[in-house]
């Protein structure tokens, strides 16, 4: 039933074999443009990009890969720099991807108006890039891990994400992350609405930005003690074989001076240790690449159904018919899957 996507995938053609095999050449031996390019074809699903993927797949997951999430405005960005620049006062390499589903049509979400991260883009030991959070096949949520780990595999110690925590996709891609930053500041005030968002369950360190402004002391008592209001409860961070839980950290900054910044640095060290021993980073691993396959599977699924086998023009001869009540969805759905199964 598959067989059309299945040629697709295992037997790319020629033409593109051979381009692909000089950018990956040329990826391997660490040119940016092939960094670039590779993204590229991966971002916007060209033909082959799975095979990119596949072949890259091997190098994927040496660098630490850092989520960084948070409501709008609350430092992301300045605190991503901030961090950016620490790591490279270590000479560690550093890989950003920023999503910004706020503007997508400035392509520079990250690089904006920040001066400091202005500064870093032009050091060669980092890669910034922006993601166009244009709909894809699999979802914004699946193609930035998988642009995530293109940047991985390319070998850079450290990899952030940026996105904004409002909605379910951000958190996804934070899911994606084997340490997950939530920043909050004082303004943004209640932790209710940093529960409610759901950002409780992906946070494996807290930030409360801005603390120069007034509340963040309160916001921070806030959060700590509904951690520990929660931690009796079976939290992502408490693994079922080990018993040694993570105590998540509260820490304050002031992204913008650069103060606290370092203490954030130390949590994601002592983070990634703590992963290591318990087991924990494997255990996220082995989910991530399960969810992987799954989403491949789903894409490759949904291409099928909707492109190959006609399901899209089914639904669009069916329209008229939805509209005035003559079909129901339920009616016009089946139709389609009967198409495909049949
Ligand atoms: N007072 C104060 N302002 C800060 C601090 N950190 C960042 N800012 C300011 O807050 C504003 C937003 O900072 P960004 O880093 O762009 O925030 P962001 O979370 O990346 O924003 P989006 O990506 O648009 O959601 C900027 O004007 C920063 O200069 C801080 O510690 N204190
Ligand atoms: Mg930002």
């Amino acid at each position: 039933m598959f067989d059309s996507r299945a040629r697709k995938v295992a037997l790319f053609g020629m033409a593109e074999r051979t381009r692909h095999t000089a950018l990956l050449s040329d990826f391997l031996a660490g040119k940016r443009t092939a960094l670039a390019r590779a993204i590229s074809i991966v971002e916007s699903q060209r033909d082959g990009f799975e095979d990119v993927l596949h072949a890259l797949h091997e190098r994927v997951g040496a660098a630490q890969r850092v989520g960084i999430t948070g409501p709008p405005g609350a430092g992301k960005s300045t605190l991503t720099a901030a961090l950016v620049q620490g790591f490279r006062h270590n000479e560690e390499t550093v890989g950003v991807v920023a999503v910004d589903p706020t503007s997508p049509f400035t392509g520079g979400a990250l690089l904006g108006d920040r001066i400091r991260m202005n500064e870093v883009a032009l050091d060669p030991g980092v890669y910034i890039r922006s993601m166009a959070t244009r709909g894809s096949l699999g979802g914004l949520a699946v193609t930035t891990r998988e642009v995530v780990d293109v940047v991985d595999a390319f070998g850079f110690d450290r990899v952030l994400m940026e996105t904004v925590g409002v909605g379910q996709s951000e958190l996804d891609i934070a899911a994606a992350a084997d340490t997950t930053i939530v920043v909050l500041v004082p303004e943004s005030g209640d932790s209710i609405q940093a529960m409610k968002a759901g950002l409780m369950e992906i946070s494996d360190i807290f930030v409360i930005n801005k603390a120069d402004r007034p509340g963040a002391e309160r916001l921070a008592r806030e959060v700590d003690m509904m951690l520990h209001f929660r931690s009796g409860r079976a939290l992502k961070n408490v693994s079922a074989k080990d018993s040694a839980s993570w105590r998540i950290p509260v820490l304050q900054t002031v992204a913008e001076s650069g103060k606290g910044v370092s203490e954030v640095a130390a949590a994601l060290d002592q983070h990634r240790a703590w992963l290591e021993a318990s087991g924990e980073l494997v255990r996220r691993r082995q989910s991530r690449a399960a969810e992987r396959v799954r989403e491949v599977v789903g894409r490759g699924i949904s291409e099928h159904v909707w492109q190959e086998r006609g399901g899209e023009a089914i639904l669009q001869e069916a329209l008229p018919d939805l509209l005035s009540g003559q079909a129901t969805p339920y009616e016009v759905a089946a139709r389609i899957v009967r198409a495909v199964t049949g």
